[in-house]
């Protein structure tokens, strides 16, 4: 058959079409045909998917989850099929979808971003106008969500005890992360299949996170390859990479090393993801594709119906153990830190091991339900590292919840050297794209610069635990879950409306 770019003659629609089962299987992608017949079993989210679209075009559907260089990394050369003439392609009638046409009517009313006046806000919007296998992934949390909305009520149960009369006329937020100097101390934490939310994805925050002057950690799973993130940043702008481990470890030596190559400055080892956490929300929105840029693994014993994350999770190692962290540190001279540490026993052996951070994190409550929220473990950890001398030995981040400058300033006060905040970020670029994310930035900056000023510090080394009473802390009473977090704590804002029918 024809083979790759050197074809003087397109194919057309009517090719391809001949090739529309399990038995001979070709799909157009971006205009360009492929051979995926024996690659079937392999695709980690089920061959089921890709047979939808044998003998079609299945842009529209691989286009948000498969990083770009997916073809070219996992289908050998060989099945590059060439240039299809896209005229020829039979353009399909779109069933008339109902719950899309009400998306797209929500979205003609969408609030104008001056609108949203806190992170909040933006979650509002992005759950109505996002597509609901994107919302669905995006927003769900494991099993009950009981630590999802643990981790933002935390900061609920810590009040502040300002200081008056204390000259706040200047007031300078700015900080050191991992030696890098940053605006404001928050970063932009790791969330997979940014495509879902942006046809852009990824790239849309690091062009905010640069704009702000603040970090970008680079997802494992992200829709955009690792080389395209890194491309977007701009000048000195400083990004990390989380890291998901691969069984084969050859794999992350190589993404390890390539991402130092590129400039990364910060290794964020995820240690609390051995398996995939269950979010009943996610599988029951039937999302069954696959958007890694990195799993080789794969194979018929891939569970393929359970929602987005498990499908893109398969080749993450469950034997990843104390024992590999010299190896890590053997194999990069990025600073190392364990993202999603969950106890004062497990900090201090971290110290122990060498690595250079910790975050204080349940992976925004889509792992183990009912662990404690990131910002409870500080106040367990910090005190601890103090009666042992220990508190300089190594910086501590916590993620989680984050939702307000106020939650920033608490995590500073209890010790934290800053704070990741990944979902609200993601509904801001969902909503309203880079204006979005730069506005949930610039309000962070707004609410924290007025905070500073009403609690009596001008800048982030004078908070301390004084500023804060922590007693009730401790307290877990959990309510009745229901979906309270960005729609009914405050007067929300007001639209999109439905339709009326
Ligand atoms: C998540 O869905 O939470 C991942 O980290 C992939």
């Amino acid at each position: 058959h024809p083979s790759n770019d050197t074809q003087a003659v397109k194919l057309t629609g009517a090719d391809i079409a001949k090739h529309n089962s399990r038995e001979s299987c070709w799909v157009i992608i971006h205009g360009r045909a492929y051979d995926v017949t024996e690659f079937l079993p392999e695709h980690p989210g089920g061959p089921k998917v890709i047979l939808k679209y044998a003998g079609k075009d299945a842009t529209e559907e691989y286009e948000p989850i498969h990083p770009p260089d997916t073809l070219d990394k996992f289908l050998d050369k060989s099945k590059h099929l060439g240039e299809v003439d896209m005229k020829t392609v039979e353009q399909e009638t779109k069933e008339e979808d109902p719950d899309e046409q009400d998306r797209q009517a929500r979205i003609q009313r969408m609030p104008i971003l001056e609108q949203c006046y806190n992170l909040m806000d933006f979650e509002a919007v992005a759950r109505r106008v996002m597509k609901k296998t994107a919302w669905a992934y995006y927003s769900s949390g494991a099993d009950d969500e009981i630590t999802l909305r643990e981790n933002h009520r935390a900061f609920h149960k810590i009040w502040f005890r300002p200081r008056i009369l204390h000259d706040v006329e200047q007031i300078d937020l700015s900080t050191k992360m991992l030696g890098t100097k940053v605006d404001i101390p928050f970063y932009v934490t790791a969330t997979a299949l940014g495509k879902l939310g942006n046809p852009e994805g990824e790239v849309v925050l690091t062009r905010g996170a640069k704009k702000h002057n603040v970090i970008q950690m680079i997802p494992t799973l992200a829709s955009c390859s690792f080389d395209e993130i890194i491309d977007a940043a701009e000048g000195d702008q400083v990004q990390w990479l989380q890291l998901y481990v691969n069984k084969n470890r050859d794999i992350t030596k190589r993404i390890i090393e390539h991402a130092e190559k590129r400039g990364c400055k910060g290794l964020f080892i995820t240690v609390d993801a051995p398996q995939l956490g269950r979010r009943e929300k996610d599988m029951r929105s039937k999302f069954s594709d696959v958007g890694s840029n990195v799993q080789d693994t794969g194979g018929d014993n891939v569970d393929r119906s359970q929602g987005a994350a498990r499908a893109i999770s398969s080749f993450i190692d469950p034997a990843l153990s104390w024992k590999d962290i010299p190896w890590f540190l053997s194999v990069t001279k990025m600073p190392i830190l364990l993202k999603g540490v969950q106890r004062v026993e497990d900090v201090i052996r971290a110290i122990s091991a060498g690595v250079q951070g910790v975050v204080l994190s349940n992976h925004g409550g889509r792992q183990l339900d009912f662990a404690r929220s990131g910002v409870e473990v500080l106040a367990e950890v910090m005190p601890e590292l103090r009666r042992l001398g220990l508190q300089d030995k190594i910086e501590i981040y916590i993620d989680g919840g984050v939702r307000r400058a106020t939650d920033i300033i608490k995590a500073l006060c209890l010790g934290a050297t800053g704070v990741g905040i990944g979902r609200p970020f993601l509904y801001a670029m969902s909503a309203y794209g880079l204006p979005g994310v730069d506005r949930a930035m610039q309000l962070l900056k707004d609410e924290m610069e007025m905070n500073m000023r009403l609690i009596g510090c001008n800048n982030v080394n004078q908070l301390g635990p004084e500023f804060i009473d922590t007693r009730g802390l401790s307290m877990h009473t959990t309510g009745v879950p229901s979906d309270t977090l960005g729609l009914e704590i405050y007067d929300p804002m007001v639209g999109p409306q439905e339709k009326a029918r």
